[in-house]
């Protein structure tokens, strides 16, 4: 039977241990996932920390990613590379070498105790919206609303664009 393909997009975020290398390699370890495709990737970005004072900037950064992997196991496998990167889960929004968000699963709205689809903090956040419009400026969120409507609201504050978008 042919395979089924759900385009997911994933949010990658650093600001400890080599922010660029760290997404760098996260890539390479999204690109090895199973049953997956990482059809592109937007360009990187440096972004002004939200959370506690006293954190560098961050690297972000957001990927296309077409799975057939459910969603609670492409969490799993989000949690099992940011681990592998040496991620230490301390406080909130705190300062960590590599964050990887679900940002949205297909169309689904997901709201289960480890996983909330669309991410809930995303349509705040210009270093996620931003990057997501690269790839697919297009998109609708599932209550109906457009991702270019929120980009002209969420402005680029606090954001630079690095380096420029690829798609594979
Ligand atoms: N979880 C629920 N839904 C999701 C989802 N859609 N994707 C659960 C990923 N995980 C999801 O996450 C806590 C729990 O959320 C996980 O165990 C998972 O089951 P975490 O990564 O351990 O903790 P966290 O990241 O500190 O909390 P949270 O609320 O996920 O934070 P965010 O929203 O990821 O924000 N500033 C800039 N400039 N750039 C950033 O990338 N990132 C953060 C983290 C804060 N400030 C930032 C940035
Ligand atoms: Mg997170």
């Amino acid at each position: 039977m042919a395979q089924v393909f759900i385009r997911s997009f994933i949010g990658l975020g650093s600001n400890l241990d080599g922010p660029v290398a760290q997404v760098e390699r996260a890539l390479v370890a999204l690109a090895q996932l199973p049953d997956s495709r990482l059809s592109a990737v937007s360009s990187l970005y440096r972004s002004a920390p939200i959370g506690p004072p006293g954190q560098d900037d961050y690297i972000n950064a957001v990927a296309m990613f077409d799975t057939c992997l459910p969603p609670l196991a492409l969490l799993d496998a989000l949690q099992a590379i940011e681990k592998q990167q040496g991620r230490v889960r301390g406080e909130r929004w705190g300062a960590r070498s590599l964050d990887l968000d679900l940002l949205l699963y297909g169309g689904e709205v997901i709201s289960e105790a480890r996983l909330s689809v669309p991410h809930p903090e995303m349509l705040r956040r210009n270093f996620v919206l931003q990057p997501l419009f690269e790839l697919a400026p297009e998109l609708s969120f599932p209550d109906g609303s457009s991702l270019r409507e929120r980009v002209a609201h969420c402005g680029d504050t606090g954001l630079v664009k690095l380096r420029e978008a690829r798609r594979s």
